[in-house]
Order: structure tokens, then sequence, then C-alpha cells
């Protein structure tokens, strides 16, 4: 039989000692949040915790959605991503801390209905990057970011979800991998916690996490080559070729997983424009800026191509922008190749 001595052993530790996300935040007051800065943190915990429970019977839900896109309640199949977007709206519009939310899942901002108390922080995510690996069981995460409302007595309209990177109060990601793991920063250093299922509390695992100085990695989706301008393709050899040997190339398709693996083990993601799609793929405002945001607070550098993301205002809730992060000297070198053969 296993003594709870050995149990204890498993859980994740620092310093020998055991400290919830709640614990950790409340303690770190004011340093690195306060008030509902805090709470909204501790509501994104839970909206993770959630999201984890539905992502792990992803697959026994797709089977049974199979027979006839009808699931065992009788109602009709719906996609996670849709499930995860609905459980984080539903947690946080009527808080009173919120007022307003931008998601990757709706076309508009989403508005606090009017019979809720507004509040003053602007919530913007993706509910589920890289849900096209859903059905194949890989890596995915939810990744956000809070700012505040430009006037806190006008709250909740467009132009307090339109603010650049630079103005972030705290972003962070929650990834649902072979274990769940929420990395925040609230603009002082860049913290994990690790989801102990049994005890469904999410325990600190790493403080201050940093960009290692010897980077691992690169990851971009190679496929993509043949629409690259000259600049990406020459950037893409000297990583392969001329660069460090030691850097190992690895892309698993959801950035959100490909960027916590590069802020771990060092290294680059990058998801490049093309001349036929100038802005690449990627969302600005809730997934470039608050990845971009973790990884400065990291010791990194989030780029797209000419400038820090962080300096982009975005003029539309989905803009689109190319996307270099990783090690900052890495990042700037993309940065010099893009330039160096821009036409
Ligand atoms: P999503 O938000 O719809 O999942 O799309 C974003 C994802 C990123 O996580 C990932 O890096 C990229 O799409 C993969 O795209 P591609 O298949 O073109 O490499
Ligand atoms: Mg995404």
């Amino acid at each position: 039989m296993t003594s709870p001595i050995n149990d204890l052993k498993n859980l994740p530790t620092v310093d020998g000692k055991f400290i919830t996300i709640e614990r950790f935040l409340l303690d770190t007051q004011p340093q690195y949040a306060r008030g509902d800065l805090t709470a909204i943190l501790y509501d994104m915990a839970l909206a993770g915790k959630i999201i984890s429970s539905q992502t792990r019977r992803a697959g026994l839900l797709d089977v049974l959605g199979l027979a006839g896109k009808i699931n065992v309640q009788g109602e009709s199949q719906q996609k996670l991503d849709l499930i995860a977007d609905d459980i984080i709206v539903r947690l946080m519009d009527h808080t009173g801390r919120l007022a307003a939310m931008v998601t990757e899942e709706r076309k508009e901002f989403v508005r606090i209905p009017e019979k809720y108390r507004k509040g003053s922080y602007i919530l913007v995510y993706d509910p589920l990057d890289g849900s096209s690996n859903i059905d194949t069981n890989v890596s995915i995460g939810t990744i956000f970011g809070i700012y505040r409302v430009l006037d806190d007595d006008t709250p909740g309209i467009l132009e307090d979800c339109l603010q650049p990177g630079r103005s972030l109060v705290a972003a962070g990601y929650i990834l649902y991998g072979t274990s769940t793991i929420l990395v925040y920063s609230a603009g002082q250093g860049v913290h994990s916690f690790t989801l102990e299922p049994s005890l469904g509390e999410f325990l600190l695992s790493q403080e201050n996490m940093r960009f290692s100085d010897e980077p691992d990695f690169y990851s971009f989706n190679h496929a993509a080559g043949k629409t690259w301008d000259k600049g990406m393709r020459q950037y893409a050899k000297w990583l392969r070729d001329e660069h460090d040997p030691r850097l190992s190339y690895r892309y698993i398709g959801s950035m959100v997983a490909d960027f916590h693996r590069n802020l771990t083990h060092g290294g680059v993601f990058c998801y490049p424009g093309s001349p036929e799609k100038p802005n690449g793929k990627i969302r600005l405002l809730y997934e470039a800026a608050p990845l971009a945001f973790l990884a400065e607070h990291a010791g990194g550098y989030g780029s797209n191509g000419e400038k820090n993301l962080l300096e982009i205002v975005p003029s539309d809730i989905h803009q689109r922008t190319p996307v270099f992060i990783g090690n900052r000297y890495l990042v700037e070198k993309a940065e010099e190749f893009l330039a160096k053969y821009k036409e």
C-alpha cells in the first residue's frame, strides 16, 4: 500500500512547501495583483479546472458523438472550443469585476449584461488554442490577457478592448497537456502552477520562470516554407544549418504548447506572414499579445518581425499578426533577416 508520505512526495513543492494558487495570489498582494485583479486570476484558474475536466473526457465524448453526432444526453455535440468559451463567459459575466470580454469564438466583444454590475477590467482570451488538435489528443490551451478599462465612468466600450499589449496588467495561459498547468504574470515574474487532479488545486510549481540562456528548440510550420519570403527562408536556414548545432526542431501546432516548451527549455516560435497572407494566422489581441507579455517578463521578446508585439495598437479585435516569440536574441535575429531581405 502506498503511504501518504509517498503520495505527498508526488505533489509539486517550492522549497519543500505546498503553495496553492489562492495562497500565492493572496500572499503576493500588493506586489503582483490586488483586489479584483486577483479575483479574476483566481476565476481563470477555476475556468481552467472546468475546461480541463471537459478536455479529459473529449475522446470519450467524441466516440459517442461520432455514432450520430448526438451525445449521451440526446443533445447535439458542441465543439469543445465553444464549450470552453461558454464556460469562461458564464463564470465571468456576473462577477462585477469585468467591463467587457473579447473571445476568439465571438465576432463582437462581449458586453456585460445590464443586470450585472460592471467592473474595471477587460478580459481577452482564446478559449482553446490549438483546437484543431483535440481529436488527436495533442496539448491545447487557454490563453488570456487582462486590461484595465480606459475610463471607469464609461466602461465596456470597443476602445477599452483595443489596447496595445503594453497596457496589459496581467496575462497567462492554462495548458491542458500531460498535466494541466497555469502560467501567469501580473508584471512581476512569470509563475507556473500544476493542477493536482485528486485535490483539484493548482499548486505552485515554478516561481520566476526565465527563458534558458541556452535555447534548445525552434518551432514553425516547415510545410509553409514554400509560401515564405526570402528573409524568413534565410532565417529558417540559419536556425537549421548555421546557428548552434544543439538547436533542435519541434512544432506541435498548438502555439500555447510550443510557447510553453520553449519557455521551459529556451527557444523561438514563429508564425510568419507570407506575400499572400502578410499578417499570418495568429490573432494579436488574445493570442500574440498575452504571450509576448509573458515572454518579456521571462526575459524573452515577442515581435511581429519588425517591432515589439506589445507596441501594436489593434484596430480590430480579431486582427492577425506575424509572430516571432521566445529568446530575445533569436527573435532579434529574425527581425534582422526580415529587414535585410525586405523588398
Ligand atoms: P486556433 O486558435 O484556431 O487553434 O489557431 C491557432 C493555432 C496555433 O495554436 C498554432 O500555432 C497554429 O494555429 C497552427 O497553424 P498551422 O496548422 O498553420 O501550422
Ligand atoms: Mg488560437
